[in-house]
């Protein structure tokens, strides 16, 4: 394992300067990103759950990774995550870019929202494979080069070391291509002690490391998303789920009640159309 380093800031460091390393990286660790009253209140929220979930099966993450969806209504303080301005306002700056259209003559601009797109815990057990080198980004099917999808936010809900699992990443490449294949001994691990964030692209290459610890490694997950990424009718607020029952399978997958491959509308971590059945 090589000794490079991802390049960490203090939670003093300007928004700016975060956004800078990350055009650069494609990442940077944030240091006390979170108090240390809010990562006992979410501790204290999400431990329970935590414990009662049951380990993975290899889909989404890894086996024996226990993975708790739905942080924002299993605690409160998932909104001051939500609200840490390195994170709101990094996903502000890459994902909030104008869009240039005719409207008949007129020449507008139009800037897309952001959305939460994920909140969850991940817990990565002793013994857990390797997770492959991947980008989250391929949730929404993103080519690259092109514009980001995704800013996200791995918090440290204990220590991130090199041996327990820390996240690894490839700084420099969210500018790849699809056809370059990243490779393991380019990935660095996001060591940083709890409290401490790391922050990505939707487009940088990363993946759990091996948790060969004998004590759980957790990080809580959150991310945002380009606003627009969903269908321009909201079907789900208009059509009431009884109805949506009665109808045949066909048209409730067409309403957008399967999810899309690989993983994009789950609902507790499963198609939806589970829920319908
Ligand atoms: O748990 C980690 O360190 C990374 C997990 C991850 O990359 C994912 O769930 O997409
Ligand atoms: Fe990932």
């Amino acid at each position: 394992m090589s000794d490079r380093k991802l390049t960490t800031l203090p939670a003093s460091a300007k928004v700016d300067e975060a956004i800078e390393v990350v055009e650069r990286d494609g990442t940077v660790i944030i240091e006390d990103f979170i108090d240390a009253g809010t990562l006992r209140g979410l501790w204290d929220d999400l431990g329970p759950d935590l414990e009662r979930q049951e380990d993975g099966d290899g889909r989404l993450v890894g086996v024996k990774t226990r993975i708790l969806p739905g942080l924002v209504r299993r605690s409160e303080h998932s909104i001051t995550i939500m609200r840490q301005p390195h994170f709101l306002g990094s996903a502000r700056h890459f994902l909030q870019r104008p869009v240039r259209a005719w409207l008949g003559e007129q020449r507008v601009e139009l800037v897309p929202t952001i959305q939460l797109g994920i909140s969850r815990a991940i817990q990565i057990r002793p013994g857990v494979p390797i997770q492959g080198l991947h980008r989250d980004d391929t949730a929404h099917l993103r080519s690259h080069p092109g514009p980001e999808s995704r800013v996200q936010v791995m918090v440290a809900a204990s220590e991130f070391t090199a041996r327990n699992g820390a996240t690894r990443l490839i700084p420099g490449s969210h500018r790849w291509d699809d056809e370059r294949a990243p490779r393991d001994d380019e990935a660095i691990p996001a060591e940083m002690r709890a409290g401490s964030a790391l922050l990505w692209l939707g487009s940088t290459y990363h993946g759990a490391g091996v948790n060969a610890s004998d004590a759980p490694r957790t990080g809580l997950s959150y991310a945002y998303d380009l606003g627009n990424l969903r269908q321009e009718e909201n079907h789900y607020l208009s059509l009431p789920l009884d109805t949506v029952r009665g109808y045949p399978e066909d048209i409730q997958r067409l309403l957008g009640y399967e999810a899309c491959p690989p993983m994009c509308g789950l609902y507790e971590l499963s198609d939806p159309m589970l829920l319908l059945q």
